[in-house]
């Protein structure tokens, strides 16, 4: 989604803009644009579509000089891919803005400024910011108050910088709805929609809450609450690696983040288990009281996160006792829905500023659940600052699009929430057992699992030229063939679906032929039988299955069935173990079919909009 980087220094600022958008290209875009203000005035500004560099490449010693500067990468939402609809936006040849976010009520606004003579130059939502603060400037006294009066007349979500060709001592910024941090450096600072972009320049960052307005000059950082209050927000130093952005010599973003999987569960699970259980308050201060009172679910999230959540409804249901109900939150905000007695709002997120899951806490918070848990994998974000519990999931900077070791170590968490709410619910004496015993043998079983990616390579020839597959599960394998398909559509854009395989004969055994690879996820576990007998409806119509299986289910390759026998493991990790094939498969498919692995076409990383 879009990505926005501001810099106020004595220096010159291009390079640091210019990186900060490089640092946020993963999370998806199409075009960019950057504006430079300098000490004496002078004033660029270049806009184009397509990658950084692109940009980078347009800039020259004419004009890429800027004391002062915004930029941004743009991920359409109002008005098409063109050079006239990137950021920055431009007022009067005077006001600047770049935005993340979508100004939902901006017709309205159009109508109002055409009628006070401003005319509407872009398809965008954003140019009204940059019209509404021109048009409120002489009449509120500052830029600031300008910035404070517009955002009152916004509905719907933004995070906006603010520049006045007038003044190069300042730069205003505003958030609502979009995530936006100030990074705070010496005589300089910087601003940016993920701190990611500022990790060159910064370590110290402040995190602006909801309806916050900032006024930022080189020496000071002044912020104003949603009701004009000056407001002192925490100084936070970032731990995040420097180099987390690297790929560390791997071809791709995604195949390093699958072959970190080891060691970030292992981290993940580093001082949270011991021999005889959980560690006790990892799910946080006061969270075991909370906890123990829970009897209910409700598991809300997108995605990848999605799926998580799906195992883990089979997880706490089948170990924990406790009932479970998993929705998408885009889908959960907008029905009315039943709050069962005791219930616990489980928001599951890599991000955790995704919009409609965003929304889908809030609105749990006005429906009376008796409190919030997020599993998350960034500190800083708002899900973790808005919950009542957070679990991190410690997976370290995510940059493919295509989620891999945030989905694994969230299905780790929730095996740990498991027990923590299983052994306040009648949970066995064994199943606690086989639980934790899984989780301390499941880094070396990934580990083992990722050797298999020679021969997974050599399967993915065999998938380049189709154009459809179906992918099978049963049972908590479900969601996995689940995620096995989303991974595969999203970087190979194959279409795929996934059907828990007991369905088939309800409907898609209609479309087994030869041209529909079917992918079988089977571990040994008790619905072998029937999966078994699922993989037989589909030989009898002809159908080419590659199954990943355990040894001992005693599949066997032949001209109709490609077997890759994945390590024997307990029943407990299996899911996980079972997501680690997948993802290697749909990697080498896109590899072979050439397309953008880390950046596939029309998606983005973290979805701040709905
Ligand atoms: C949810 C999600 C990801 C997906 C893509 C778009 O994000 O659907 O699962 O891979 O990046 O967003 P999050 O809430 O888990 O951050």
């Amino acid at each position: 989604m879009c990505g926005i980087v501001g810099a106020i220094a004595e220096r010159n600022v291009v390079e640091i803009l210019l990186e900060g958008l490089r640092r946020l290209e993963y999370r998806g875009y199409d075009s960019a644009g950057v504006a430079l203000l300098s000490n004496n005035g002078d004033y660029s500004q270049v806009r184009r579509t397509g990658k950084v560099n692109e940009l980078a490449n347009a800039i020259d010693a004419k004009n890429g000089m800027g004391n002062v500067g915004i930029a941004h990468t743009r991920w359409a939402t109002h008005g098409g891919v063109t050079e006239n609809n990137a950021h920055p936006h431009v007022s009067k040849d005077r006001i600047s803005v770049v935005h993340n976010g979508i100004i939902e009520n901006y017709q309205a606004l159009r109508e109002e400024l055409k009628a006070q003579g401003y005319s509407i130059d872009t398809d965008t939502d954003t140019e009204t910011i940059a019209h509404t603060v021109h048009s409120l400037l002489a009449t509120s006294g500052s830029l600031l108050a300008a910035v404070q009066n517009a955002v009152k007349k916004f509905h719907g979500a933004y995070g906006t910088v603010v520049m006045d060709r007038e003044d190069p001592s300042r730069l205003i910024v505003a958030r609502s709805g979009s995530p936006l941090v100030i990074g705070l450096g010496i005589g300089e600072n910087f601003i940016a929609s993920d701190q990611m972009a500022l990790l060159p320049v910064t370590r110290r960052f402040i995190y602006l809450e909801e309806g916050d307005v900032a006024e930022i000059t080189r020496r000071e950082v002044k912020i104003y609450d949603a009701y004009g209050q000056p407001v002192e927000r925490g100084v936070v130093e970032s731990n995040i690696n420097h180099d987390a952005g690297d790929k560390g010599g791997y071809r791709h973003y995604m195949l390093k983040e699958i072959y970190e999987q080891p060691t970030v569960v292992r981290n993940g699970l580093q001082g949270r288990i011991n021999d005889s259980g959980l560690v006790s308050g990892i799910f946080g201060e006061g969270a075991d009281e909370l906890l123990a009172k829970v009897k209910h679910v409700q598991i809300i999230a997108c995605g990848t996160s999605y799926h998580a959540g799906m195992t883990a409804r089979y997880w706490l249901e089948q170990y924990a006792n406790v009932s479970c109900n998993v929705e998408i939150a885009s889908e959960f905000r907008y029905r009315k829905s039943v709050v069962h007695p005791n219930s616990l709002l489980l928001t599951i997120s890599q991000s955790g500023e995704t919009a409609d899951t965003l929304a889908a806490l809030r609105l749990a918070k006005e429906l009376g659940y008796m409190a919030s848990l997020t599993v998350c994998n960034v500190e800083s974000s708002s899900l973790v600052r808005e919950s009542d519990m957070a679990f991190m999931t410690k997976a370290g900077a995510e940059i493919g699009v295509a989620s891999t070791k945030a989905f694994t170590t969230q299905l780790t968490a929730f095996l740990l929430l498991t027990i923590a709410l299983g052994e306040k619910n009648g949970m066995s004496a064994a199943d606690k057992e086989m639980i934790l015993s899984g989780l301390h043998s499941l880094p070396s079983k990934i580990e083992e699992t990722l050797t298999l990616a020679k021969s997974i390579e050599v399967l993915a020839e065999e998938f380049s030229d189709k154009n459809h597959s179906l992918f099978l599960g049963r049972g908590e394998q479900y969601p996995i063939a689940m995620e096995g398909a989303l991974k595969l559509k999203e970087i190979s854009y194959i279409h795929a679906e996934a059907y828990a395989s007991g369905e088939l004969k309800h409907g898609p055994l209609a479309l087994i032929d030869e041209k529909m690879p079917v992918i079988v996820v089977a571990p040994n576990n008790e619905l072998l039988e029937k999966l078994k007998s699922n993989v037989e409806e589909v030989r009898a119509r002809g159908g080419i299955m590659y199954v990943f299986a355990d040894k001992n289910a005693n599949f066997k390759s032949d001209e109709t069935m490609r077997v890759i026998n994945v390590p024997n493991c307990n029943e407990a990790i299996a899911p996980i173990v079972y997501t680690l094939p997948l993802q290697l498969l749909s990697y080498y498919v896109a590899l072979i079919k050439g397309t953008d692995v880390d950046q596939p076409r029309n998606l983005a990383k973290s979805v701040t909009v709905e």
